[in-house]
């Protein structure tokens, strides 16, 4: 087991390595994404769940730089002034020079400090730095492609950082500085053109390549090698963002990526080998009830059936007790996240519960943005019936109670034929009557801008997989994120999948996926493929991952129509087990926390590596701590949970 390792850094051809003696005690760090307390996709999840960690680690010496978006400063960060000063003076000089610079602490686990770049507040500087990036990197930033000018703004604002930090420090500073993925990478390109006394690490969680390449129609991982990188970034227009994204990989330090299946598709795309592999981890919270976890599931699920009661009004014609909730969620990335082959194999196994007369229900729902003009009159109104029908429930329940009490006060068991008057029955046939729906029960909860071409919906008129009395699959597609302030499901996302039965994420392209962790955590059983960096990093943790509801589906070495049988044959062995097996896998999956959780993937923490480019001088160490943790790959198979 490998605590420490040395490498050398050849990839760094023609660009200085470090050479600085570095004492941790002193040094400074800088996390630096676009996804600081700014929520976009898995980033986000990187970044907030790490934070406690390595606050713990780091304390005064740890700060997270992000974008400036008011909506999310308003209800996530505390603003108060820099704790560091010649942050302060940084911070300060940099604002009176036409910037505008936030510091705060972030409200999440850990509050760790934040400093905040408002960029679009020094757009006036963008053609000036685009030019700066021509004449330095030769690479030209289309004026059109918003992100990538957001790119370049956060770029020469937190290199400009770096260096105002640098130069206002009174002792020869050690300054670590970590950047996540392309949006953040120009930064660190900056600091190696200028030379700043800064030690970089650049983390990418994708290829921009990659994701374009995978999303079209191309056998992807078996012509890794082939690809003519410039000439398919250009064919796809974003030859800049790849320029952009291969410079971050190139001047780093230290090169990461979150998964060895990322590390190749690293290798050959942006053309330099990761150093290291740092698997994302969660920030597991352990219950002192060793199953409050399936209470939780239990009330999720209530709270699931309430919805369903409402959007099947008029047509709950299944049993809700033997109703499964399976579900999808992520970036509304169709094929490369899975929902094509998720949907195929529920019409399967629709086909497959009727055949073999089941009565399981399986309702699968969709958990996937899309561009919509809010939920639709129909859905809405599935909720309101069912209100009403709980409010009439309610008062005549009430009016019962009043009068079964009334007749006990007077020493008589009650005449039960009058316990109901005219009115009543009135009411409660009024209320029957507004259940009666012409239409079947909507697949989609909102008014989507692109119906008649919108993948899931497309997929969906295809196979016909309507809601219809006889289907035993039923789907619901939500193309929003989850919300506890929703008038429609009014549960947060954790809530919710604590309530589902199964994740399914029968990903093609995923290089990590949180989604599957997340439920692993949370003790639900998911799906998943050798495709994704988790699934992966399961098969080989684990000896029979299927054992503790962790199904990896085969996506590599089989076609389309044969990874869909599999997965059909996943979910119908899934809806045949009993209430008590599934209990059982639960407790088996939630088992396997420990192995995804921080605290164990951070715990091998120091990596020292060293840099010889200058034999004159001595050996330096230098560590990099926390967020670095390149061992855990060798070490868990010897401490993974059995
Ligand atoms: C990787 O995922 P990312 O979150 O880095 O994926 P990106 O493509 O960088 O960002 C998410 C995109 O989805 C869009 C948003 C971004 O372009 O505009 N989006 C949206 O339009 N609406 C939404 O509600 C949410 C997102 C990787 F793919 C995963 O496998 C890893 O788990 C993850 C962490 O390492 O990084
Ligand atoms: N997610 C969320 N709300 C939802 C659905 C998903 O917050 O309604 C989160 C989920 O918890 C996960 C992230 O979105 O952390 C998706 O991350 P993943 O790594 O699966 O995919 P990415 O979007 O990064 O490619
Ligand atoms: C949890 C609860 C049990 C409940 C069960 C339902 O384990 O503690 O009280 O019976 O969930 O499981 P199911 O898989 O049918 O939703």
């Amino acid at each position: 087991m490998p605590l420490a390792r040395s490498l050398s850094i050849t990839s760094l051809s023609g660009l200085e390595e470090w050479d600085e003696e570095f004492d941790l005690e002193d040094a400074v760090l800088f996390e630096i994404a676009w996804e600081v307390a700014n929520k976009v996709g898995g980033i986000y999840t990187v970044i907030q769940t790490k934070a406690r960690l390595t606050a713990e680690e780091w304390g005064e010496n740890y700060f997270l730089v992000g974008p400036y978006v008011e909506s999310n400063v308003r209800t996530q960060v505390e603003l108060i002034e820099p704790t560091n000063p010649a942050l302060k003076r940084a911070i300060d000089k940099m604002n009176s020079s036409g910037c505008k610079v936030y510091f705060g602490r972030w409200l999440i686990e850990g509050s760790p400090y934040v400093v905040l770049i408002d960029v679009a507040f020094t757009a006036w500087n963008l053609d000036k730095w685009k030019k700066e990036l021509w004449d330095n990197f030769s690479i030209g930033v289309p004026w059109f492609d918003r992100e990538a000018n957001d790119a370049v703004l956060f770029g020469f604002l937190t290199a400009w950082l770096l260096g105002e930090y640098a130069a206002q420090c009174e002792e020869p500073p050690h300054i670590l500085a970590h950047f996540h993925e392309w949006l953040a990478g120009l930064g660190l390109a900056l600091c190696r053109q200028r030379q700043l006394p800064v030690a970089t690490i650049f983390t990418t969680h994708a290829t921009l390549l990659g994701r374009y390449l995978c999303a079209g129609s191309v056998d992807f991982y078996n012509n890794l090698a082939d690809f003519n990188v410039d000439k398919e970034a250009g064919d796809r227009q974003i030859y800049h963002r790849y320029c952009l994204e291969r410079t971050a990989a190139r001047c780093a330090h230290v090169f990461t990526t979150v998964s060895q299946i990322t590390a190749v598709e690293a290798e050959h795309l942006l053309k330099r080998k990761p150093d290291i592999i740092t698997p994302n981890g969660l920030n597991v919270k352990k219950f002192s009830a060793m199953h409050e976890f399936q209470n939780l599931h239990a009330q999720s699920k209530n709270r699931i059936q309430e919805f369903i009661r409402g959007h099947f009004y008029g047509h709950l014609d299944f049993n809700l007790d033997k109703c499964l909730f399976l579900f999808i969620a992520g970036r509304y990335e169709f094929s490369n996240k899975g929902a094509d082959i998720f949907l195929e194999a529920l019409a399967r196994l629709n086909y497959l519960l009727r055949v073999n007369h089941s009565d399981v229900t399986v309702v699968a729902f969709f958990i996937m943005p899309a561009r919509t003009n809010n939920f639709n009159v129909e859905t809405l109104k599935g909720q309101a019936v069912r209100k009403q029908l709980w409010d009439t429930a309610q008062t005549v329940k009430e009016r019962f109670g009043k009068k079964l009490y009334e007749s006990l006060l007077v020493g008589q068991l009650p005449d039960v034929s009058k316990m109901l008057s005219k009115d009543d029955f009135t009411m409660m046939k009024r209320a029957i009557f507004a259940t009666q729906r012409q239409c079947q029960p909507p697949i989609c909860t909102h008014n989507m801008l692109e119906d008649s071409n919108d993948p899931i919906l497309t997929c969906i008129r295809r196979i016909g997989l309507f809601n219809s009395s006889a289907d035993r699959v039923k789907v619901i597609f939500h193309p929003e994120f989850l919300s506890s302030t929703s008038p429609l499901l009014p549960m947060d996302y954790e809530e919710f999948v604590r309530g589902c039965h199964l994740g399914v994420f029968p990903s093609y392209y995923e290089p990590w996926g949180y989604t599957p962790a997340e439920c692993t955590v949370m003790g639900i059983p998911s799906i998943s493929t050798n495709l994704s960096g988790f699934g992966c990093f399961m098969e080989e943790h684990i000896a029979d991952p299927s054992a503790y509801g962790i199904y990896i589906l085969d996506r590599r070495y089989r076609g389309v129509d044969e990874s869909c049988n599999q997965l059909t044959s996943y979910l119908f062995q899934f809806c045949q087990q009993s209430r008590r097996a599934r209990i059982i896998q639960r407790n088996r999956t939630e088992r396997l926390s420990d192995l995804l959780d921080w605290r164990y993937l951070g715990r091998v923490r120091t990596f020292t590596f060293t840099k010889r480019r200058n034999v004159n001088r001595s050996t330096n160490n230098y560590h990099l701590s926390s967020l670095l943790s390149p061992s855990v790959l060798h070490i868990s198979s010897s401490h993974g949970p059995g």
